[in-house]
């Protein structure tokens, strides 16, 4: 657990490098998600960094909200998906690393072009069931906004998973309670998004995103839930900007990238722990 922290500490750092150095890029969700990452790909999940895009026989992870690329990017670099020099391509022309992560650049890792909100669930649900097919007993893992659900889609997705009994499929709400203008319940309230999970024939579990050992603990019971006739949904509470005192808990750091001065403030809360790129 104790290493699973100090990897957390560099991948923050590394999102703010990343969008620092490019000036553009969404710092505040993947600061918030940084838990959910590192313990879904040094802990959870049975996936094989030499990548093949079928992930037959492994686990498979889906990022639906697509802006929060740098955590994906930097948990897949220090994974060992690529080498972590490319990080510092983010967001440049001709980089693998687009600002919304996309299939055709082949960045091993990347499986879904996300961004455009609202299709993650979509995709997860047809890979869980392709698994079903293939007699592939591994888990397929999603991760959503809060303020994405605002897309119609999901509500679709979620109904038909629960009436296909899509019982392989492990998906997670960033229940960050915020969103590109503002609060969720400002912008579009979502009401009680377990409840609904619930009533759509969801099994449901909730956890603190930014507390590692409860992270871990609720995704491993979350894989001893599977295979028992319903999609499992995780409510993860997160803090917006997670780690850097200054960028917690507001949408103002969803997609703006920090100053000189504002990122010397942020590395300085966060001990470099694996070398920087
Ligand atoms: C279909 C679609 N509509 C609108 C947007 C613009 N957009 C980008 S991020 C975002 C906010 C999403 O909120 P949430 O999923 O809660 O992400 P967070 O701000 O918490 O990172 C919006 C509306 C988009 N990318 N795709
Ligand atoms: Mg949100």
């Amino acid at each position: 657990m104790a290493e699973l922290k100090v990897i957390a500490s560099q991948v923050r750092r590394d999102i703010l490098r990343m969008v620092h150095g490019v000036n553009s890029g969404h710092p505040g969700g993947s600061l918030g998600c940084t838990e959910f990452f590192v313990a879904l790909y040094f802990k959870i999940m049975k996936h094989d960094p030499s990548f093949n895009m079928d992930g037959l026989n492994e686990d498979v992870f889906f990022l639906s909200n697509g802006h929060i690329s740098p955590v994906f990017y930097s948990t897949l670099a220090r994974a060992g998906y690529f080498d972590i020099k490319e990080l510092a391509t983010f967001r440049k022309i001709d980089s693998r690393l687009q600002g919304h992560p996309t299939t055709h650049e082949h960045l091993p890792g990347i499986r879904i072009a996300s961004g455009s909100l609202g299709q993650g669930m979509s995709v997860a649900i047809g890979a869980a069931l392709a698994k079903k097919l293939n007699g592939d007993r591994n888990t397929v893992f999603s991760l959503h906004g809060d303020g994405e659900l605002d897309e119609g889609q999901n509500w679709e997705a979620i109904m038909f998973a629960a009436h296909h009994k899509v019982d392989n499929l492990i998906s997670t709400i960033d229940w960050n309670g915020q969103q590109i203008d503002g609060p969720t319940d400002k912008v579009m309230s979502l009401g009680n998004i377990k409840a609904k999970l619930e009533v759509f024939g969801w099994t449901t579990l909730e956890m603190n995103g930014n507390d590692m050992d409860n992270v871990v603990e609720t995704l491993e019971k979350a894989k001893s839930l599977t295979g028992q006739g319903k999609p499992i949904g995780i409510l993860m509470h997160t803090a917006m900007g997670y780690g850097v005192d200054f960028m917690q808990g507001t949408h103002e750091w969803h997609g703006i990238a920090p100053n000189d001065e504002q990122l010397g403030k942020a590395l300085a809360q966060l001990p470099e722990t694996m070398g920087d790129y």
